[in-house]
């Protein structure tokens, strides 16, 4: 699976719609893609792009439909659907990367005086915006220099020069971690960075996975290896099929500045008034296949890509690390879009005795995936699905009780880009656990309204014979 087997299968299902006409990648092509996505539309193909090489892809996430392409089960139809796929089928055996000795991604190699990053259809999404961003759907790949174990991280990623690309690597990530250890040793870290190939690597690399090499990750989850084949320059493993590959190094002691840009948050941070210096890759060599495609993905305030798949991957490896955590009971997790797909999580349970719920609770607030910016989590019982948001206010209204149902966590690691963190936050926020559960141990649980099921058969056969049915 590549990016144009995705293509072909969206293009199959009338779900992706080609834009030959020449396009501005100066917010042109962001906002025509924003405008479709807000009614809904297909995904979109720029394939004339301004002064550009190759073609731009937008909405490849935008929905449930999308996104579960991307995981390879089409038959799925809802977000919490995929996510339990995506458990189930990560704690199966794990399969390995398979590298292979060539492929499509070396179809043209840029070097030295060449190398112009700007000839690559990177859009301008926004007014505010520093610049042009060629990765908002992209990943970095990089290697533990002790460890020796690959990490893939999605990171947003910024042209500043011809050969400069900045990379928001935000402190404490794994990456981040990694390119300390670089400094520390006095190295540059060597680094890849891939816009473009099989959409569920993207997402992969953007999942919060420790100890684990997210190749193998979505090798397990598509049942076949990863291929990959050796960057040349720096010995990293990239996908052979990638549409676009920068190689290059990161000097962890030239920081530069980057941003600001309009975030997934729906806002800009403080970065607008008070630029932030960031790592930055120097790129020595760009690879990519023949009529490139550069995967994007629309930001901003929800709900667009970046909500769908962050509802999905945090949804998803949430409910991999309750089920590895052994919690048990648990029905359904969902991690809604609209709060930006990764604040706050809604998980039903079956309980087993008293403080079950309260059990579940503090799993998920000890999740590697929550240890970021989780803000709430509503527990509900069994009979309401955790995406069933009706059900779950029903809940709220008749179940929750304040006093007894609610905690606060005080002191929660959190992200410089949530704007209700104000200046001066250090990075943490509180979090609130709601209950909204009948308590097990009740001996009288409230009795709750039902249709009588003889009543219903007649009733049924009644509606039939007045015609309606
Ligand atoms: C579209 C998208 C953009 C992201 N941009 C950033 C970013 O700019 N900086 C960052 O640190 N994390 C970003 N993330 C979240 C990281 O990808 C995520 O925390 C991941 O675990 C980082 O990889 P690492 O754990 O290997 O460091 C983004 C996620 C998505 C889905
Ligand atoms: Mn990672």
């Amino acid at each position: 699976m590549d990016l144009r087997d995705f293509i072909a299968q969206c293009e199959h299902d009338g779900d992706l719609k080609r834009v030959a006409a020449e396009v501005d990648w100066n917010l042109e092509m962001s906002h025509m893609a924003k405008l479709v996505e807000e009614r809904g539309g297909p995904s979109l193909l720029f394939e004339n792009v301004k002064d550009c090489i190759g073609s731009v892809m937008f909405g490849a996430y935008s929905n449930t439909n999308r996104l579960a392409k991307v995981l390879g089960r089409p038959d799925i139809k809802t977000t919490c659907g995929l996510s339990k796929a995506w458990m189930e089928m990560s704690i199966g055996e794990v399969i390995r990367k398979k590298e292979v000795a060539t492929g499509p991604v070396f179809e043209n190699t840029i070097e030295g005086d060449d190398v112009d990053i700007f000839k690559l259809p990177a859009p301008k999404f926004y007014e505010k915006d520093g610049g042009r961003f060629i990765g908002t759907a992209c990943f970095m790949v990089v290697e533990d220099p002790e460890t020796k174990e690959i990490n893939l991280g999605t990171y947003r990623s910024q042209v500043l020069d011809k050969k400069t690309v900045g990379a928001q690597i935000l402190k404490g990530k794994r990456g981040d971690r990694i390119l300390q250890k670089y400094r520390k040793l006095g190295k540059k870290m060597p680094i890849c960075l891939v816009v473009g190939c099989d959409p569920l690597l993207m997402l992969a690399g953007s999942a919060m996975v420790e100890n684990a090499d997210e190749y193998d990750v979505v090798g397990t989850l598509r049942g076949a290896p990863v291929e990959v084949v050796k960057a040349p320059l720096t010995g990293l493993p990239i996908p052979a099929t990638a549409e676009i590959v920068l190689e290059g190094y990161i000097d962890g002691d030239n920081l530069r500045e980057e941003g600001p840009f309009g975030e997934y948050t729906g806002y800009y941070t403080d970065e607008l008034v008070n630029p932030i210096k960031k790592p930055a890759i120097e790129v020595e060599r760009i690879y990519h296949r023949n009529d490139p495609i550069l995967l994007a993905a629309s930001v901003g305030r929800p709900v667009n890509d970046n909500h769908m798949m962050l509802a999905f991957v945090r949804n998803a490896t949430l409910w991999t690390e309750l089920t590895r955590m052994g919690m048990k009971g648990v029905q359904s997790v969902y991690m809604p879009p609209e709060a930006c797909g990764r604040f706050w999580a809604i998980v039903s349970v079956k309980q087993m005795y008293p403080g079950h719920a309260d059990q579940i609770a503090a799993a998920v607030i000890a999740s590697h995936t929550c240890t970021y910016g989780l803000k709430g989590l509503i527990i509900v019982d069994d009979d309401i699905e955790a995406d069933d948001l009706p059900r779950v206010w029903w809940a709220l209204a008749t179940r929750y009780n304040p006093a007894r149902g609610t905690q606060i966590i005080n002191r929660g690691r959190s992200t410089p880009l949530d704007p209700a963190l104000g200046t001066g936050h250090n990075l943490m926020t509180s979090r609130i656990i709601m209950d909204a559960t009948i308590p097990f141990e009740w001996e009288e649980k409230p009795v709750q309204v039902e249709m009588s099921k003889k009543a219903m058969a007649s009733a049924k056969a009644r509606l039939a014979e007045l015609g309606l049915d």
